[in-house]
């Protein structure tokens, strides 16, 4: 049966891109004959500056976004990063196994790091270190299928690497995984800044829209997005028009349209924010109406990540021992 992993950093409160880039695909995941676990990837966190109880916070918020966007415990493991010591235990082999050129070319560091720079911050060692941990995250599970937004595609093509890297020098341990990107909204863009992408740790929140915003105030995020002059109607074109083009894609995403086609049926930006707007709202509403149930009872969400930590432990030790071994660790 095919093994699907995916894991959302708790950096921020999740956005319409985390939601359409990835977890709508694990919604989908797990209603295929897949054996599919999902991950609040907390330690991630760490790799910039973060606050303690904002961490915490967040992390439990996750995990409930995740159970309120429709992921049923009876068909997929939810479970917390730190939960499953396997993670770090498999890390430390594959940074003896990636090399330090690799890792600082990745985009996800290099903007980041200039980020921290920018900010006065230090670079913390384990920003540049994190998609192997990431790799480590994918590779104890023996996952097939990744399932993620465009921006995570350069380290599921690195944790490819190390995998066959470590199988040809030590035997074969791991299986090689490969990213799935949904067909529509793989690239969410900034509303303020299109040409951007839709962070949750952004700092500009007007470009955002986060998962448990109301109503009316997505309703104000769409209708003040960025566009440009539009003399020639709407068209969609992505490097001459990237606001444009991105409301759009939501509209394609959220209505299951295609973003050329939909260009054709407005003339005018106003009527064109506003059934995005509608739409996001709507595709949002029960998530968030589900959230709201779930949030108040936060025992039952932290029994589902026990029983997930324990499931996922389950599988993630007999392959980290394996590679272990095989690197020509001592067994214990
Ligand atoms: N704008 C986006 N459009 C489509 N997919 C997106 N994803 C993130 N932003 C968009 C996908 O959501 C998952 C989140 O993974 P992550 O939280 O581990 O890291 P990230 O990719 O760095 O996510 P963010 O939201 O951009 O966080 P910050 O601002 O902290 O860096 C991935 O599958 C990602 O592709």
């Amino acid at each position: 049966m095919t093994r699907i992993f995916s894991g959302i950093t708790p950096s921020g409160h999740l956005t319409l891109g985390n939601y359409l880039g990835a977890l709508r695909q694990w919604v989908a995941a797990e209603h295929a004959p897949a054996d599919a676990l999902f991950c609040v990837v907390d330690l991630h966190a760490l790799t910039v500056e973060h606050d303690p109880a904002r961490l915490r916070r967040l992390t439990r918020q996750n995990a409930t976004l995740f159970l309120a966007a429709g992921l049923d415990p009876q068909r997929c493991t939810l479970f917390v990063q730190s939960h499953v010591t396997e993670h770090t235990r498999l890390s430390y082999l594959l940074e003896c196994t990636a090399t330090d050129g690799e890792l600082r070319r990745m985009i996800q560091y290099r903007e980041k790091a200039s980020k921290a720079e920018a900010a006065g911050q230090g670079v913390r060692l384990s920003l540049l270190t994190y998609p192997v941990l990431m790799a480590a995250d994918i590779l104890a599970y023996a996952a097939d299928e990744v399932p993620v937004g465009e921006d995570q595609r350069q380290h599921v093509e690195l944790t490819r690497d190390l995998a066959v890297r470590f199988n040809q020098r030590y035997g074969h341990t791991f299986t090689v995984p490969r990213a799935t990107l949904p067909a529509v909204g793989a690239r969410v863009m900034d509303l303020q800044d299109p040409t951007s992408k839709m962070g949750k740790s952004s700092a500009n929140t007007a470009g955002i829209v986060y998962l448990l915003d109301e109503p009316a105030v997505i309703t104000k995020k769409v209708m003040r997005a960025v566009t440009d002059s539009g003399e020639d109607g709407v068209v969609y074109d992505r490097a001459a028009r990237p606001g444009v083009a991105n409301l759009l894609d939501v509209l394609a995403a959220c209505t299951g349209g295609e973003p050329e086609k939909l260009a054709g049926e407005y003339d005018r930006y106003g009527p064109l924010k506003r059934d995005v707007a509608e739409a996001v709202v709507e595709l949002l509403r029960p998530l968030r109406e589900r959230h709201a149930v779930l949030a108040a009872d936060p025992g039952e969400v932290e029994r589902v990540l026990r029983e997930g930590a324990e499931r996922a432990r389950g599988i993630a030790r007999p392959v980290v021992d394996r590679a272990y071994e095989a690197i020509g660790l001592l067994a214990p």
